[in-house]
């Protein structure tokens, strides 16, 4: 019967790092159930937070990013001899029950989440991140425009209004009414990243009676991420 496992020996290429985004399962539904803030919730962000904290210490990854429902993890240390079976799932499901464990709320449904995984090579990290921190921002001119529109019109209008948009007029429609996306939290707009920081620690050598500096490292989690460039993840040290 091992034959009918047909897919459990494909594996990730070799000698290539991987990126596995995970995305919550129907959260639009899930955010009703748990009556979320809308357009951001802030526990909801604080619970997604420490979700990916579980990530990183748990995989080793070198970079951790989120924003709405979704977490990108960069891995250099590739997990379960690179079975792809293995990784897609015992992550996602890692990441379900991290999020349960830390919202601790009254669940209708079991969340879930979905997972893929994405082999790149250094020069394929800044654009990645990029492609995802650039939705992360139209996300959050669509999920503000969508908000304000619904408390002017029934769901139905709002949507059809919605539709019809380019990403500057909801900017517009929003600053003529007193919404100006500039002075939203910068997380909402460019999201959440994880990875190493290093602390210079100064101490006083006794035996050689001089001062030493040494580095120590710790997980940092930044809420005010910059617009990414390859030099962030240069100076992060993760290409
Ligand atoms: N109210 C509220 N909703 C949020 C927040 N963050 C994420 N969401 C919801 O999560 C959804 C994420 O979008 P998608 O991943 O495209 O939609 P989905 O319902 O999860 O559907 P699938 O991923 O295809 O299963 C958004 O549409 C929102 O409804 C938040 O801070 N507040
Ligand atoms: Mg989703």
């Amino acid at each position: 019967m091992k034959d009918y496992e047909v897919y459990s020996s494909l594996k990730v290429p070799k000698n290539s790092k991987i990126i596995v985004r995970l995305d919550g399962r129907s959260f639009h539904k899930l955010a009703k159930d748990l009556n979320l803030t809308k357009p951001y919730d802030d526990n909801f962000y604080r619970v997604f937070s420490m979700v990916c904290e579980d990530l990183f210490n748990e995989f080793s990854a070198s970079f951790v990013y989120a924003f709405s429902d979704e977490i990108s993890l960069l891995l250099d240390k590739i997990p379960f001899d690179g079975r792809v079976e293995k990784i897609d799932s015992v992550i996602a499901s890692f990441t379900a029950s991290s999020f349960v464990m830390h919202y601790g709320g009254d669940f209708k449904k079991p969340p879930a989440f979905d997972s893929r995984i994405i082999p790149v090579n250094d020069d394929d990290i800044f654009k990645y991140f990029k492609w995802r921190q650039d939705e992360s921002w139209r996300n959050c001119v669509n999920s503000h425009g969508i908000t304000y529109l619904k408390s002017k019109y029934s769901n139905d209008e709002a949507n059809n209004r919605i539709k019809g948009m380019k990403l500057n007029q909801i900017h517009e429609l929003l600053f003529q009414n007193g919404i100006n996306l500039n002075d939203v939290e910068n997380y909402k707009k460019r999201g959440i990243g994880i990875y190493r920081q290093h602390k210079k620690i100064v101490g006083f050598n006794k035996k050689e009676n001089k001062n030493q500096t040494s580095y120590r490292s710790y997980v940092y989690t930044d809420w005010q991420l910059p617009k990414f460039s390859e030099k962030f993840f240069k100076d992060i040290g993760v290409i």
